[in-house]
């Protein structure tokens, strides 16, 4: 099968030239002006904007958390990230305390094995790190390709390690090549603050908010910073939302310390006026939730100042239905919401459209920093010679209206809905072949591949 793009404007992190691109097989054979060849097939893409597939670094498909599952399967939820432009996810696997890594990994196999329709990898999340665990970390690095492993600093009693297991896991997790990346917040403190807000009758979503101040997340990313120099261990901080939290990151940059860190699509372009609409609100009930607007302008001047280095979604959608579980207790909503089929078009719209970042800093942050910090590149994230042929034809004039009649991803609501975006995604190349054409999906249930990822340098 060989597929030639012609005309395109192709914008990788670095570049942005004319040329056109031929795809034999799953990647691309070669990138020229005027290519003569004779593909069997040919799209004109004069006028778009040709660029490396999406890569969402935090997704959860299919994920037993707080009494329910997350409405998207890995089939629907790949589907709809690979119409929003995504071709490749990276989803979590949750180890069960007192169990092992394995009966986690079999689990998440049996789910996403055969039916994911775009490519994906997994991190493993530890929340319990003990001898038994210790010894799994290095077969989950050398055999099964996942070098990433989750912790959670909140969460207790399901999910939350202490900072002794914290510390032992950085240190085995650094011997065999890997990265520790957290959910950053204070879980004592916020414990205490919904126990008390409930105790005063206080239980709309408003509360979730009020419960998460901040504070709980700059110090427990300051605390976590602090280990990660103490160990060496190369870190990640996953969806970081506020100043305080940043600061952290920022101080750890005087000493020399790299830390990675991720923002989400939500906290560049919503904010907690959201937590004001009664139980409407449950539909942005996420953890961390949504800031202030001077959060925001943090976050967006992090992306240029090379603070921030992804842009994710933390996907984790429920069924209004299942956001009703919490009307008479904030803290029983499920927490997360939908955006893995909105991110790349919203980061263009109201990143690249609003001038508050460049073209190439958008395939940065959306594509080829995912694949350097994790272990892909330049297999993924870029358009090079060599590399899988994931690739996107964007229109960067076309406006589109976002709305739950008319998105792909398996829940009942929008957290966009109504908003107008300029730019959309046209086709979708995976591995070679049209993924997306015409609003259609044209590969099937099971298409998605595993990709095994390589060990990281935490130096990018
Ligand atoms: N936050 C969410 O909002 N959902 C899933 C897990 C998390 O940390
Ligand atoms: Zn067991
Ligand atoms: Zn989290
Ligand atoms: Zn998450």
């Amino acid at each position: 099968m060989s597929l030639l793009i012609k005309n395109g404007r192709i914008i990788t992190a670095t570049d942005d030239y004319l040329a056109d691109i031929l795809v034999e097989g799953e990647q691309v054979a070669a990138i020229g002006k005027d290519l003569i060849a004779d593909a069997e097939q040919t799209i004109d893409a004069t006028g778009m904007l040709v660029m490396p597939g999406g890569i969402d670094p935090h997704v959860h498909l299919d994920m037993p958390f707080m009494g329910t599952f997350s409405s998207d399967t890995h089939e629907t939820g790949t589907r709809a990230a690979l119409f929003g432009g995504t071709t490749m996810v990276i989803d979590f696997v949750l180890q069960k305390q007192g169990h092992s890594l394995r009966e986690a990994l079999d689990e998440w196999n049996s789910r996403a094995r055969g039916t994911t329709v775009g490519d994906y990898s997994f991190h493993m999340a530890v929340t319990d790190f003990n001898p038994g665990t210790k010894a799994e970390i290095k077969t989950m690095v050398e055999e099964e390709g996942i070098t990433s492993f989750k912790t959670f600093m909140a969460y207790k009693g399901a999910l939350m390690i202490d900072d002794r297991q914290m510390t032992a896991l950085m240190q085995e997790v650094k011997q065999q090549g890997g990265m520790v990346t957290v959910h950053a917040t204070n879980g004592d403190v916020i414990d205490y603050l919904v126990a008390k807000h409930l105790a005063e009758g206080k239980t709309s979503p408003l509360y979730h908010y009020l419960s998460q101040p901040e504070v709980t997340e700059a110090e427990a990313s300051a605390r976590f910073t602090d280990l990660a120099n103490y160990t060496g261990c190369p870190a990640y901080i996953v969806h970081l939302t506020c100043e305080g939290a940043l600061n952290a990151v920022r101080n750890a940059t005087r000493r020399n310390q790299k830390v990675y860190v991720e923002t989400c699509i939500q906290y560049l372009t919503l904010d907690a006026s959201k937590y004001d609409k009664g139980f409407e609100s449950a539909k942005w009930v996420m953890s961390p939730p949504l800031r202030e607007l001077k959060d925001q302008e943090t976050l967006w001047a992090g992306i240029n100042q090379g603070l921030v280095n992804i842009v994710a979604t933390d996907h984790c959608p429920f069924m209004w239905k299942q956001k009703m579980m919490g009307e008479d207790n904030f803290a029983k909503i499920p927490n997360g919401h939908p955006a893995i089929e909105n991110r790349m078009e919203l980061l263009f719209s109201e990143g690249v459209k609003k001038n508050r970042i460049t073209l190439n800093k958008y395939v940065e942050v959306a594509c080829t920093n995912p694949a350097k910090i994790f272990g892909m590149f330049p297999r993924k994230g870029t358009i090079a010679i060599g590399s899988d042929a994931d690739i996107i034809i964007l229109d960067p004039e076309q406006k589109h209206t976002i709305s739950a009649a008319t998105h792909h991803m398996n829940v009942d609501y929008s957290a966009y809905e109504g908003w107008e975006l300029t730019g959309k995604v046209k086709t979708v190349l995976l591995r070679g072949r049209i993924a997306i054409d015409n609003n259609e999906c044209l590969v099937p249930k099971g298409y998605g591949q595993f990709i095994k990822r390589n060990k990281v340098s935490g130096k990018i």
